[in-house]
């Protein structure tokens, strides 16, 4: 159809310079999806204020009591949008060897025309706006540009928290930014008249991307990271593509900075699989005395060689989209006092003096509470009155544990790599990898028990490689010579990140966590920072340098407990072993072969 470029919008910004190739991009999403009027937004006060009372009105947000928690609200989802969809989330890439055997894969072409058709009118009776961010500090050498168009004003108030949204962006595209393509909508037309669900959404979902034209497409969900697309599909599947192709890494990792009690800082980052403990890391409060953890980020990380050769990171993000279930002051005390105020939570539970309340908050539940969806809570039928994926969504700047650096364009040097999974069995609480491709092993061959961040089966082990597995834009086998090309680039400067792996969810025989975990987990940072000063021995074993001891002092635990952690048991590590090689059987002739030689010479010291 003919492409008019005068702008159908009721905004502000009308008379102010557009990129040509965003007014086209959103003209034809116009055409395509009906909506009644278009918002261009610039992510002001003023327009978070707009978006909020308009929510409130329409009964999207529920306020929040505003002596308990000020300016806060509570949002209940459709039950039947509640977590990730790994099972409608696609990689339409022109080849499928391309996306691989971990990914979905549909032809892009027939994508574009199945999303074509489901989405014709799919905006009718709503308002699209249009969302130009940054992912990392404006105008660093790390950020990346995007634009999201929505229609969902959640969604957008969600972005303001989430990511730097600004006007800036479009100036920065107009000069010649290469930018990402965002397209979302809820799937769920208004009828003239009708009044608006509070969370309109539909039961068909397509979360779609398009690595080779950089464009994401997502259908039919407002939740997370299905619909905020900066996030996972931006910052995590594109953004794969891009470091692969320009030589970086995009990776689900927290950030933080690390001070020993002799005053020496370094940078951490680590990849564990969703909701198994990254926020929770990043806003670590030490047990150890003298120990300091700063937060950077809790979810993704861009890693990038340096002008000096070192490797850097960003947090793309600038807000947090966290795991409400478990927070309590006692394990999280950071982010209960980040969450006492400008918070938007979702799918937790109501208390009856306008708080809110989760599972794990308090011993017990209070009295009166509404649950996530919207019913009387009754304690002694055993359903929770949170949904064990409810989130809050806040700025990082809320964070009273934010490191100074968080936004600094050239990013911080990364001294150690962690990885870990949530293992009741086999992996011990730490260990060192043996040298970086042999850390490389440890990450291709992570795994993890499922959690509630995405539909599925509850606790069933799979192999989660690098906490990547459904956030990986291409084919899992590139990505891991991704990684042992970066080993490569990095030790001709000569000072690379060590590689470390950790598990806090080994259980005993009735059930129960070994290791408190949360602030005790700085017993672990200590032993990771004595190695990286080389001031504390290891003892070898078939999967890496293991503790001799841990420094234990003032903690209650008992030696059989401490010995169980600090072990490996060869039959299960073999198990185990046999499982990883099945996996990675898969990727054929995609395999880097230094992943081959690392396995066959973990099996040759296992059977030693
Ligand atoms: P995503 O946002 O989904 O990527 O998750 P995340 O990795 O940031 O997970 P988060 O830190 O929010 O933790 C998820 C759950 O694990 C919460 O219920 C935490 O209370 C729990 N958890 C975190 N750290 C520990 C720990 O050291 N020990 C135990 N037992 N549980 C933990
Ligand atoms: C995860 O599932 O890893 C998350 C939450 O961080 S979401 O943004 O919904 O993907
Ligand atoms: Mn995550």
């Amino acid at each position: 159809m003919p492409m008019t470029l005068t702008p159908p919008t009721t905004s502000p910004r009308t008379e102010e310079p557009r990129p040509v190739d965003v007014l086209e991009w959103v003209h034809e999403a116009v055409a395509l999806l009906e909506p009644d009027s278009v918002t261009w937004c610039d992510g002001s006060a003023a327009e978070a204020q707009r978006l909020t009372d308009l929510m409130v009105e329409q009964g999207t947000l529920v306020s929040l009591s505003s002596t308990k928690r000020p300016g806060s609200y509570l949002v209940r989802s459709e039950p039947t949008d509640v977590a990730r969809v790994e099972s409608r989330t696609f990689i339409c890439s022109s080849h499928p060897e391309d996306a691989g055997p971990t990914n979905n894969w549909v032809d892009p072409t027939e994508m574009r025309e199945t999303l074509r058709d489901l989405s014709r009118g799919a905006m009718r009776g709503r308002t699209l706006y249009v969302v130009p961010f940054s992912m990392g500090p404006l105008g660093s050498p790390m950020a990346r540009s995007g634009v999201q168009i929505t229609d969902s004003p959640y969604v957008v108030l969600s972005l303001h928290m989430m990511v730097r949204v600004s006007t800036k962006v479009l100036d920065a595209i107009d000069e010649g930014a290469p930018w990402v393509k965002c397209l979302h909508t809820v799937g769920s037309p208004l009828a003239e008249d009708a009044r608006d669900e509070a969370w309109p959404c539909n039961d068909t979902k397509y979360i779609s991307h398009f690595p080779e034209t950089r464009e994401i497409w997502s259908f039919g969900s407002a939740y997370g990271g299905n619909a905020l697309l900066p996030k996972k599909a931006f910052a995590l599947r594109i953004a794969s593509v891009l470091a692969r192709e320009e030589g970086w890494m995009a990776e689900h990792m927290l950030l933080v900075k690390i001070t020993s009690p002799q005053g020496k800082s370094y940078t951490v980052v680590a990849a564990f699989p969703s909701a198994c403990g990254k926020t929770n890391f990043a806003m670590m409060q030490p047990t150890l005395p003298g120990w300091r953890v700063e937060t950077l980020g809790d979810d993704i990380a861009w890693l990038a060689p340096g002008s000096d050769g070192r490797l850097r990171a960003i947090n793309p993000e600038a807000g947090f989209f966290g795991v409400a279930p478990g927070t309590s002051a006692a394990t999280n005390p950071v982010a209960m006092n980040m969450l006492a105020s400008h918070t938007l939570f979702t799918n937790v539970a109501h208390t009856d003096d306008g708080d809110v309340w989760w599972e794990g908050m308090t011993p017990q539940a209070p009295d009166n509470l509404t649950t996530w969806a919207g019913s009387p809570h009754s304690a002694s039928t055993g359903e929770s009155a949170a949904h064990p994926n409810a989130r809050f969504t806040v700025r990082l700047e809320a964070c009273a544990s934010l490191a100074p650096e968080w936004d600094d364009p050239e990013g911080v040097p990364v001294d150690a790599i962690i990885f870990g999974g949530r293992r009741s069995t086999t992996m011990p609480l730490v260990l060192e990898a043996r040298d970086w491709n042999h850390g490389v092993f440890l990450g291709a061959t992570m795994a993890s028990e499922k959690t509630a961040a995405a539909e599925g089966a509850l606790g069933e082990v799979r192999r989660d490689p690098f906490a990547m597995l459904p956030f990986c834009g291409y084919n899992m086998g590139d990505y891991m010579q991704n990684w042992i090309d970066m080993g490569d680039r990095l030790r001709t400067v000569g000072r690379m990140p060590r590689i470390f792996h950790v598990n806090w969810f080994l259980k005993d025989s009735d059930g129960r966590f070994i290791w408190p975990g949360f602030g005790e987990n700085s017993r672990v940072v200590d032993w990771i920072v004595n190695r990286l000063e080389g001031s504390v021995a290891a003892e070898p074993s078939p999967i890496g340098w293991l503790p001799k001891s841990l420094n234990t002092e003032g903690l209650d635990i008992a030696e059989e407990a401490l010995e169980a952690l600090l072990s490996v048991d060869r039959d299960l590590v073999r198990q185990d072993l046999e499982d990883a090689e099945t996996f990675l059987a898969q990727f054929g002739d995609r395999l880097p072969a230094r992943i081959s030689e690392e396995l066959r010479a973990t099996r040759e010291r296992l059977s030693l």
